[in-house]
């Protein structure tokens, strides 16, 4: 059995229970629950607050846990990223009011900035050789310029909306973020194969989200010119519809080549063209 620790409640919660689902994993209903047990696969799932989850993995009470990769920075926890995730995605940023005239980084000695993530931002300061005091405040940190409390800010940014609407700007990025997976480094053999083996059912997941399964319909002497436009896993599959003189091709498209594709298919005599979503996609 291994020990996965998710957030209880918030901006991770959901796509951390929809991946874990999308391995197949099967976890009773989850509303209200501290920890629960799989029913098709050894893993407890336990629910806590973000910030608590490097740490927990890091004494080995959780041995892997999902979590923004702000938290693992900021937390300094001795705990090993093991697989990013790609949801959660946001940026640790510093931003100054609209006014504040922006010549570089330098324009920060002596100011004072407010932040949840001290720690991130100390490093950060430290390496730029900017002396700024740092003022820790644990929620509503874009308000503080507005206040009188700080002169700038470093807060997580997705969208900027947040920033925009309390008259802020972002002028220097300090970390790319997004939800990860970090784990125990001193896991049993039996985990650490547990843990492969959720890594590649993430994987699967991952690349079958990148990719559209194809089906189209081509008059036979159009097959070549429609195979050559294809770039399939291997080769694609060619069989004959019932109407003669016609084969239907299926295959596999990444996303982003998807628009290119479907043009070029078209003008080659593709017809009945489909493209469905892959759930999950084994090499
Ligand atoms: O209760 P618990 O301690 O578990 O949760 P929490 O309140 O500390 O965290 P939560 O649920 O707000 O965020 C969890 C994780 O989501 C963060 O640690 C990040 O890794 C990730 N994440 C992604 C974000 C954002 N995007 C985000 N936009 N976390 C916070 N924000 C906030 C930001 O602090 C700011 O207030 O959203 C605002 C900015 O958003 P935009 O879109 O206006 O730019
Ligand atoms: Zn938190």
């Amino acid at each position: 059995m291994i020990r996965l620790a998710i957030q209880k409640s918030g901006r991770l919660s959901e796509d951390s229970l929809a991946l874990i689902r999308e391995c197949g994993i099967d976890l009773p209903d989850t509303k209200n629950k501290l920890r629960c047990v799989a029913h098709n696969f050894p893993v407890e799932i336990l629910f806590l607050r973000d910030d608590d989850i490097p740490g927990y993995v890091a004494d080995g009470t959780a041995d892997l846990g999902i979590v923004g990769l702000n938290v693992v920075e900021e937390t300094r926890k001795p705990v090993e990223v093991a697989e990013r995730l790609g949801f959660g995605t946001c940026r640790l940023s510093i931003a100054v009011p609209k006014t504040f005239e922006w010549t570089g980084l330098e324009a920060l000695n002596n100011k004072r900035i407010a932040t949840s993530y001290p720690n991130v931002l100390q490093d950060f300061l430290e390496n730029a050789k900017i002396s700024a005091s740092i003022h820790e405040i644990s929620g509503s940190v874009e308000i503080a310029p507005g206040i009188g409390l700080a002169d700038a800010i470093c807060d997580l940014v997705s969208s900027g909306g947040t920033l925009l609407s309390n008259g802020l700007k972002e002028v220097q990025v300090i970390l790319q973020s997004e939800a990860v997976i970090i784990r125990d480094t001193a896991l049993s053999p039996k985990k650490t194969a547990l843990l492969d083996q959720l890594k590649f059912r993430i994987r699967s997941v991952h690349r079958a989200r990148n990719f559209k399964y194809i089906l189209l319909n081509a008059p036979n002497e159009q097959v070549p010119a429609v195979i050559g436009l294809l770039p399939g896993m291997k080769s694609p599959t060619v069989l004959p519809l019932a109407l003669s003189g016609w084969s239907s091709v299926h295959s596999v498209i990444q996303e982003d080549q998807f628009w290119e594709v479907i043009e070029g298919l078209k003008a080659a005599g593709a017809q009945g063209i489909l493209v469905v979503p892959i759930e999950k996609m084994i090499l």
